[in-house]
């Protein structure tokens, strides 16, 4: 590169991605070819539109691209309707909302202090300030709380209800999520970001064919670049053609809140990423992947609990722990801090009832999808918990974090990145 400035950044990324452990359970490293897609010409074309109905010329290559995303989207999930074009899962969420609710109508999503997104009626977001917003929580078990859910739902009769979250670690279960919102007429929109890896690989409940739209990025557990789908059932999209706000118009209404209604030209390299992320969740070896996804982030919490550490709910059903360190005599923020020192990267984070800040909580949140794809089992998660151990009790020793660090750098050398 000529621009030795970024390319010398890039290289430092890459190093510390390799000599670290990246647990960060929203991230993940993408294969070789993901990148080979993302880094094409693609990205110099103009497309906005659909596949057959572009505002520009030259788009055949881009067409036929589009159509293999969509459909292995459809395939993958099993929807009849796949939607690639949003830019990421943002996006993706306020497109659902555009194409089913008017300004100032109600939504109801899962409380971001107790593992929700903030596109789900976080105060500060565009969902609860184009919209009005009602949060659900988690009990004091670490579980949804149906019960409120209901209670909720027949106080504020929201038109439309979000599952999913970002932080929690154990099974939505979308079939309950949908008799909630059966209960007020709502509609249910699955937001399976986190777990549509999990999905893909059959180890985790889909939401497709109960929720009315299901959003996700693609590029957490799926191991995709970033970006999102969004699928849902329904007759045959007509993008051209305003349809009537009904259950089986959502592929067409979802079509048009993506273009004209949010979004310019599709990013076409990104599409060709997506697609061939899509192409390699349906390999054989993405079921065994996603699997151990789940047995390694479950034999950390076996040995985080043998050392006295706080789960929320006990312990997980997916890729994520989240952890109360509070009885560790440790912030979030400085366990962060401490773990990134011994090159183990997570992220703080707000628990259920979190007395402290979201700049200073009380956890922290680490997943297991990036060391899955180097590899890593469980004999590997025995030995980084302990490690994980070691940096917390000593966070203010930096000379033991410096040390752990080397040997991470050390160990990580078995598990090459992808390519
Ligand atoms: N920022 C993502 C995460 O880390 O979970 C959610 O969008």
């Amino acid at each position: 590169m000529d621009d030795t400035e970024i390319e010398d950044l890039i290289a430092a990324e890459v190093r510390r991605q390799t000599n670290g452990l990246e647990m960060i359970p929203s991230e993940n490293h993408t294969s070789g070819d993901v990148l080979t897609a993302l880094g094409s010409r693609l990205t110099d074309k103009y497309s906005e539109g659909y596949p057959g109905m572009r505002y520009y010329g030259g788009c055949e290559n881009v067409d036929k691209i589009e159509n293999l995303a969509r459909d292995r989207a459809k395939k993958l999930f099993g929807s009849t309707h796949a939607n690639v074009q949003a830019h990421s899962g943002c996006p993706a969420n306020l497109a659902a909302y555009y194409a089913l609710l008017d300004p100032g109508d109600m939504l109801m999503g899962l409380s971001l202090v107790h593992g929700g997104h903030m596109t789900h009626g976080l105060k500060l977001n565009f969902s609860s300030t184009f919209y009005n917003a009602v949060q659900y929580h988690v009990g004091k078990d670490g579980y949804i709380d149906i019960d409120e859910m209901y209670k909720l739902a027949k106080e504020h009769k929201p038109k439309l209800i979000v599952a999913g979250g970002s932080a929690y670690a154990r099974v939505y279960e979308w079939a309950k999520y949908k008799d909630v919102a059966d209960s007020v007429g709502a509609y249910l929109l699955a937001d399976m970001s986190h777990v549509a890896g999990l999905v893909a690989g059959g180890v985790y409940p889909s939401p497709v064919g109960i929720a009315d739209v299901v959003t996700t990025t693609t590029h957490k557990t799926l191991r995709g670049p970033r970006g999102a789908l969004i699928l849902a059932n329904g007759l045959p999209s007509n993008p051209l053609k305003k349809p009537e706000r009904t259950r089986e118009n959502i592929p067409s209404l979802i079509d048009r809140a993506i273009i004209p209604g949010l979004q310019g030209g599709p990013h076409n390299h990104q599409t060709a990423a997506i697609a061939v992320a899509l192409r390699e969740a349906m390999q054989p070896e993405f079921k065994a992947y996603a699997k151990q996804i789940i047995d390694n982030a479950q034999t950390i919490a076996t040995e985080l609990l043998k050392r006295d550490y706080t789960l929320v709910s006990g312990g997980t059903d997916s890729h994520l722990l989240l952890i109360d360190v509070t009885n560790k005599s440790i912030s979030g923020k400085d366990a962060e801090k401490a773990l990134g020192k011994a090159g183990i990267t997570v992220n703080k984070n707000t628990v259920p009832f979190d007395p402290r800040s979201a700049f200073d909580p009380s956890g922290i949140r680490m997943g297991t999808p990036a060391l899955t794809t180097r590899g890593m089992k469980e004999n590997e998660m025995i030995q980084i918990t302990e490690w994980i151990d070691q940096a917390l009790r000593h966070h203010d020793d930096e000379k033991m974090l410096n040390k752990l660090s080397k040997q991470i750098q050390e160990f990580a050398k078995a598990f090459p990145l992808p390519n």
